[in-house]
């Protein structure tokens, strides 16, 4: 029997360094692209990459913008005063091309993996009008504090494939969230990309003690524009349906980041909403070369859990934010990348480049 095992696999490649004396030409032919993109990661380019370029127009979606694109909503004013943002999402079914050559049938938010960043501020009204033009059942389920009826599981929000269903809640606690499908079997429906994060900026109103720190959070303000702010999902794609991941990323496409790096204004400090979606592993990871960063687990807090770190560990749907500053550095290429090695060599490898 042949075990098709991603881990033994590429056991076998690394230490073999001939690999395709060691695997008989059916068990190639099965895991072709997990193993011809981990071929091209140790040939040709000099290190861990892949040869060739993902179309993100062809996906619909582009790695690089998602970084910064935050979907406020449809904001308006309530007669009791207050604020409503108001979202529209649709589920489909949606094939992308996850590494060059490599697709995978996707199910997306709104087109993209992963879905729009819902971003909103403390005691605004949320209303997400959720369609499901998909072939299965979905739902929105967000990690947050909402009533039964809207938690988006089965029985309660789940829309069946050409239905509708509105959810709606107040955005709280304040700090870096995440929303998913909670439809079953629950880790196909997470894994086919069906997840996004979710942004509560704290309303400094509320918190006078620390009302500076909060309007550093606060979209919109100047304080919070002195910031460079990018949200990060770490996620991964098991393109052979073995329960293994083929292929690590932020924000989905591996690499991308490795390429074309995350330009950083030395001057500006940087702010990280980072949230694991990654499904299969236990745990992703976060470490940061040749500097350290402050960390808020959850982001429910507006004073660091955590100081003066440079690698931070989440389980899935655990997430935080990091905010570290490259203002004593000289200019250059600062990797950063997944500190479980693997997961770094099939993907999830990036740079800052500090200007
Ligand atoms: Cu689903």
């Amino acid at each position: 029997m042949v075990d098709l095992n991603r881990r033994h696999l590429l056991g076998k490649i690394a230490t073999a360094g001939a690999a395709s004396a060691l695997i008989p030409a059916s068990v190639k032919a099965q895991v072709e692209p997990p193993r011809r993109a981990h071929a091209r990661m140790h040939g040709e380019s000099g290190g861990n990459n892949v040869i060739g370029k993902v179309d993100h127009a062809r996906n619909g979606f582009d790695p690089r913008a998602i970084l910064t694109d935050w979907d406020t909503g449809t904001v308006s004013m309530m007669p009791d005063g207050r604020r409503l943002r108001e979202y529209e999402v649709a589920a489909v079914d949606l094939e992308i091309e996850i590494a060059p050559g490599v697709f995978f049938p996707a199910w997306v938010y709104n087109g993209r993996v992963p879905g729009p960043t819902i971003r909103a501020t403390e005691g605004d009204l949320v209303r997400i009008r959720f369609a499901n033009g998909g072939s299965h059942p979905h739902t929105m389920h967000f990690h947050g504090i909402h009533g039964a009826r809207m938690d988006g599981v089965p029985g309660a929000g789940q829309v069946d494939p050409g239905e509708t269903f509105t959810y709606e809640f107040t955005a709280k606690p304040f700090g870096c969230h995440l929303y998913h499908c909670h439809s079953l079997p629950l880790k196909r429906h997470i894994h086919k990309g069906l997840y996004g994060a979710f942004i509560v900026d704290p309303d400094p109103e509320l918190h006078p003690d620390q009302r500076d720190a909060a309007r550093s959070r606060l979209l919109g303000t100047p304080e919070n524009a002195a910031w460079q702010e990018f949200v990060m999902v770490m996620n991964g794609f098991d393109t052979n349906f073995d329960d293994e991941n083929e292929f690590y990323a932020v924000n989905s496409i591996p690499f991308v980041y490795f390429d074309e790096p995350i330009r950083i204004e030395r001057a500006r400090p940087v702010r990280v909403y980072l949230v694991n979606l990654t499904e299969f592993d236990p745990v992703n990871s976060l470490h940061i070369h040749a500097n350290f960063f402050d960390y808020y687990d959850h982001g429910t807090t507006l004073t660091p859990t955590l100081k003066t770190i440079d690698t931070v560990m989440q389980c899935q749907a655990q997430r935080g934010i990091l905010e570290f500053t490259f203002a004593e550095h000289e200019p250059g290429l600062y990797m950063f990348h997944a500190h479980q090695t693997e997961f770094a060599e099939l993907g999830w490898m990036a740079h800052f480049e500090v200007v």
